[in-house]
């Protein structure tokens, strides 16, 4: 059995979330945000101070779409994956990366300038990554007209890694920037039993 170290509604909670839709057992270590200066400690467990960290015996990973790759291949056979001869496979696993590269990292700029550290004077490059990350919502957008999940017509780690970073507007105000086809897609993930276990896993 993993550990998974992580904060509240990080972007630990795409592995916490995979983990009930797998029912994979793993022990969950809760940090104060930011680790990096309020859990020193976990320094020891990933130098970077970042959320999630997955450890299994000697392995630690730190990139949570890497964690969902893996922990689908090894613990969840498969199940919420495509294998590599299916013919969306390609176009799956471009979504699992677009998902943290082009739809979360543009939030956390936006969020870090706009709503964290305002005084540092930096808001205008806050908002003008909250633009950016308008703007790549076309793809998803594009892909879902007609679909009710990105490959294979049905649900697999690709929906939880591009889920989370749409969820993410929820909590940083940005909602308003789905279209109704997004704005449905995540209403539809976000009554998935698996993901309010995740939640409740996550603040009890
Ligand atoms: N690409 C990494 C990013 C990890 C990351 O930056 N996590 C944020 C929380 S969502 C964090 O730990 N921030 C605290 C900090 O930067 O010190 C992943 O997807 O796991």
């Amino acid at each position: 059995m993993g550990t998974l170290y992580s904060c509240g509604r990080s972007r630990g909670m795409r592995v916490t979330w995979a983990a009930e839709e797998m029912g994979l057992d793993m022990d969950l270590v809760l940090l104060p945000f930011p680790p990096r200066a309020a859990a020193p400690e976990f320094l020891e467990i990933n130098p970077l101070g970042t959320v999630p960290a997955y450890v299994e015996g000697d392995m630690v990973m730190t990139e949570s779409t890497a964690i969902l790759h893996y922990l689908a291949e090894t613990a969840g056979g498969g199940a919420l994956m495509l294998d590599r001869t299916d013919p969306e496979y390609g176009c799956f696993l471009d979504f699992l990366y677009h998902a943290d590269a082009t739809l979360t990292v543009p939030q956390t700029v936006y969020m870090r300038f706009v709503m964290m550290e305002k005084e540092r004077g930096l808001e205008e490059a806050g908002y003008a990554y909250m633009r950016w990350f308008q703007a790549r919502l076309t793809k998803v957008g594009e892909r879902l007209e007609g679909r009710d999940y990105l490959c294979a017509n049905r649900f697999t780690i690709a929906d939880i890694a591009v889920g989370y970073a749409l969820y993410l507007t929820t909590l940083n105000g940005l909602s308003d920037s789905l279209s109704p086809v997004l704005a449905a897609y995540l209403d539809r993930l976000m009554t998935r039993p698996a993901f309010a276990r995740a939640l409740q896993r996550e603040h009890g």
